[in-house]
């Protein structure tokens, strides 16, 4: 049952309050072992790196072990295994991480204190792995401890790109990106596997072969070859009790240099082929929501795909020396639909390859396959041509045809005539050009599908899967997201994680449920005094970042207001600007009210092709320049755009956060995940009825969140009346001088007509809907600041919101996606 599946069993390794003296010495002598014969250094000349690399290997021995173990046990008691395939895995630093989850951190201070080392300055040597975009590639990566916290057989399947998201650098408040190289120094956490190699093809032809029993048979022969290799790194639950397998695909080629063509002097042609090859792996597309649409990245997901499937093929052959079980013994997750050619693959897979009959396959793969949706935005769907799929992966768009014309048939013969219906449900779109929905073909392919909230899921029902939905009416859940705690709250908050266990006891490390016992302490002076004490510590901290990276000095005692992620119009960061100048008018009009002080924090990246995002996070950094250097509103109002926001940057932000923006046009954010961990560290949120929020809402009570704007619905039915803005904002004198300020020229004197264009699409076609909810929002940002004068209230609310965040842990998500979709078990004790 999921209530057991929340329960881990308690492993022997506590948390390690007072490290044992014999615990310390061992750990330092194993860290001196590293270092000389791993790092080959000795005391005298190792760097601050070398300390780095002799520290996570012995930390990583501490994991290995009990990685066999998990690893063995999964052959031994068969549990259903979990295959977690993604494009993205947005996982941070691990070194924190690890030694949180051995309940090893104060031994491995101690221990690198003796050496005359800093643990948290080691910890800051690691390089972010950012192998991702944002919400989908973070959520992957808890998703992943959580399997792992549960004890749940695991794999996540993926690329390891060789260069991860772009770094942003802002010059002159401009979005510049360059290359990430994460892997420059190597990385000590992977264990290279060159043995576990998969050939993985692409183009060709198909062969019909015709078989003494007249039955026809197909054969690929692809024209080209690719190889895959496996890179494993380990990825230890809660208190080291399961240790699962992150397994990354490199490419490769086959045939690194053609010896013919370099010994005729053609040197750059004799590498041309593994350039090709190698392209594969080599960087991480930075779209998000806008899919890539480029032939480089269809060959990605069918490399991970086909790999990661002849992997798990694989894997349940040795096991079980039969492959028709598969569906009884595997689950495949599909995040979103960049692995949904999994669907043809494994089709390809078990009837060319195995000889299973069409029938009984399809019954193996829906059986297998299930499939997260995590958007409606319909210029994020994903679909590709039909020629280049033909011309890529010619036996699978075969098969992807076979598929639709079966699909169709029983939706015929179950009374469907209608042409509407009919090419609404089709795999294939007709509208320009042909093009595969792959979104229909994860749909088809499996058993569940599901949103991540539960407003994304019923919009998922009422949108985009309508129809489909209405034919397959049990096919659609939710699953509403979640967080890891143990990264969220207790490393990077330790200050708070401490005293809510000193408040609700010990219980809050393993039962997120328990938070709920500091509700009774939300009006205590105590501790309210305690919890203000920890939210100013880490408000000084981001101070000291604040002023380094931004050079903006801000006073820890202002409210912090943040919104950090992507920058995309969707996610309304103008709006947040637009209230920013209005503010600033404000107080210029009348700078001797008693203004509530705050810092307005962004931090996110823009996809390198979204020049519209591109000049909203200069407008941003324009604004900031203007308001920071006027002595009117100094000390009543900063603005700071913090660069190159990535997973490190949010774990020291998160925990210094007073109100968190979540002001999404509603109905188009499909969950969340920053709102989850900004609410749980006790910021407020003020947020839009969108995704999680509405969540959220309902798990911290009404009262202690600032929701505003129109809703789903309302959001629909004014877009319905055109979205043309000159009467709203002919009623909004507010918004019109902020508009007339941006649009002449305020901010950008140097360059007048910069946002013209800008607020010429807000004024005529405003998508976003950032004026209709102007007004709103900037009173309910005023109800913000009066909560924010009545400290008492605001503490309460603050704590209150902490105390209800307890059901977003992912550990929670994860025990219904293994109930409810994956029907597996805590693996049985190793
Ligand atoms: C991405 O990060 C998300 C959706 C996408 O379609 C792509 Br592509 C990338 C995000 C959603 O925008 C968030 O609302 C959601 O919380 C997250 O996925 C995880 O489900």
């Amino acid at each position: 049952t999921s209530e057991a599946a929340c329960a881990p069993s308690l492993a022997d390794t506590g948390r390690d309050i007072a490290p044992a003296a014999d615990s310390v010495a061992n750990l330092r002598e194993a860290i001196l072992r590293r270092l000389t014969y791993s790092v080959g250094k000795n005391q005298a000349s190792a760097s601050e790196y070398d300390w780095y690399l002799a520290v996570v290997y012995a930390t990583r021995d501490r994991i290995v072990e009990g990685w066999m173990a998990s690893t063995n046990a999964a052959y031994v008691h068969g549990p259903k295994r979990v295959y977690y395939l993604s494009l993205e895995f947005l996982i941070g630093r691990l070194l924190g991480d690890a030694l949180n989850n051995l309940g090893l951190t104060e031994t491995m201070r101690a221990a690198t204190r003796e050496l005359g080392v800093d643990l948290e300055r080691l910890r800051t040597l690691e390089p972010d792995a950012a192998l991702g975009n944002g919400g989908l590639g973070r959520l992957a990566a808890c998703f992943m401890e959580s399997m792992a916290t549960l004890s749940i057989a695991a794999h996540g399947y993926g690329i390891r790109y060789d260069h991860g998201l772009f770094r942003q650098v802002l010059k002159d408040g401009w979005q510049q990106e360059y290359p990430e190289d994460w892997l420059a120094l190597g990385n000590p956490w992977e264990f290279k596997r060159p043995e576990v190699c998969y050939r993985i093809g692409f183009g060709g032809a198909v062969e019909a072969l015709t078989s003494p029993d007249g039955a026809t048979r197909y054969a690929w022969k692809p024209a080209e070859y690719v190889e895959a290799i496996a890179y494993d790194t380990p990825v230890v639950g809660w208190r080291g009790a399961h240790v699962n397998t992150l397994r990354l695909w490199s490419a490769r080629a086959c045939d690194p240099l053609q010896l013919d063509v370099f010994n005729a002097g053609d040197y750059v042609g004799a590498v041309a082929d593994k350039m090709r090859a190698e392209a594969i792996s080599k960087v991480l597309y930075p779209s998000d929501e806008t899919p890539a649409g480029q032939e480089l990245r269809l060959r990605q997901e069918y490399f991970f795909a086909s790999a990661s499937l002849q992997d798990a093929l694989r894997r349940h052959l040795k096991q079980y020396q039969e492959v028709r079980s598969l569906a009884e013994h595997v689950a495949i997750q599909l995040n979103d639909t960049h692995p949904a050619i999994s669907v043809a693959e494994l089709m390809r897979l078990l009837v060319d390859v195995h000889g299973i009959a069409w029938e009984e396959a399809w019954k193996i793969t829906q059986g297998t396959i299930s499939y997260t949706n995590h958007t409606l935005l319909p210029e994020a769907l994903e679909s590709w041509p039909v020629p280049l799929l033909e011309r890529m992966l010619p036996r699978q768009m075969q098969i992807i045809y076979l598929i639709n014309a079966l699909h169709l048939d029983s939706v015929r013969k179950s009374g469907h005539t209608d042409a509407r219906l009919i090419a609404a449900v089709s795999m294939i779109d007709e509208h320009a050009g042909r093009r595969v929905r792959m979104g229909h073909l994860a749909f088809i392919g499996s058993h569940k599908v599901n949103g991540v909230s539960a407003l994304h899921s019923k919009l998922l029902k009422q949108t985009v899967f309508r129809d489909l939905g209405t034919l397959y009416p049990d096919r659609i859940v939710n699953k509403t997201n979640g967080i890891t705690f143990r990264r969220w709250l207790f490393e990077a908050n330790p200050g708070l994680t401490r005293l809510l266990a000193d408040t609700a006891g010990e219980g809050i490390y393993d039962d997120p449920m328990a938070l709920r016992k500091i509700a009774p302490y939300a009006s205590d002076a105590a501790f309210v005094g305690e919890f203000a004490a920890v939210k100013r510590q880490n408000k000084v901290a981001l101070a000291k970042i604040i002023l380094d990276r931004c050079h903006v000095k801000v006073d820890p005692d202002v409210l912090f207001d943040v919104q950090i992620k992507r920058v995309h119009e969707y996610k309304r960061q103008l709006l947040n600007i637009l209230e920013t100048v209005a503010l600033y008018d404000a107080i210029r009009a009348q700078p001797y009210l008693d203004w509530v002080p705050r810092v307005k924090i962004f931090a996110g990246k823009a996809a390198a092709s979204y020049h519209h995002a591109k000049l909203i996070i200069k407008l941003a950094n324009d604004v900031a320049n203007v308001i920071n250097n006027d002595p009117t509103v100094r000390g009543m109002l900063k603005v700071a755009y913090l660069p190159n926001y990535n997973v490190s940057l949010a774990e020291s932000i998160i925990p210094a956060s007073d109100l968190s923006e979540q002001i999404s046009t509603a109905g188009m954010e499909a969950s969340g995940t920053g709102n989850m961990k900004l609410a749980l560290n006790g910021a407020l949120t003020i947020g839009t009825l969108d995704g999680a929020n509405v969540e959220i809402k309902q798990h911290v009570g009404d009262e202690n969140i600032f929701i505003f704007g129109m809703t789903a619905e309302q959001v629909a039915q004014r877009r319905g009346r055109g979205i043309d803005m000159r009467e709203t904002i002919a009623r909004s004198p507010a918004l019109r001088e902020v508009l007339d300020a941006i649009g002449s020229g305020v901010f950008s004197p140097d360059d007048p007509g910069r946002y013209a264009g800008l607020v010429d699409i807000l004024t005529h076609h405003d998508h976003f809907l950032v004026c209709e909810d102007f007004d709103a929002y900037y009173a309910c940002q005023r109800e913000v600041a009066a909560k924010w004068l009545d400290r008492a209230a605001w503490w309460k609310a603050s704590i209150l919101n902490t105390a209800g965040m307890g059901w977003f842990s992912s550990d929670r998500t994860i025990a219904e996606y293994a109930d409810e979709i994956w029907k597996t078990q805590a693996q049985k004790k190793e």
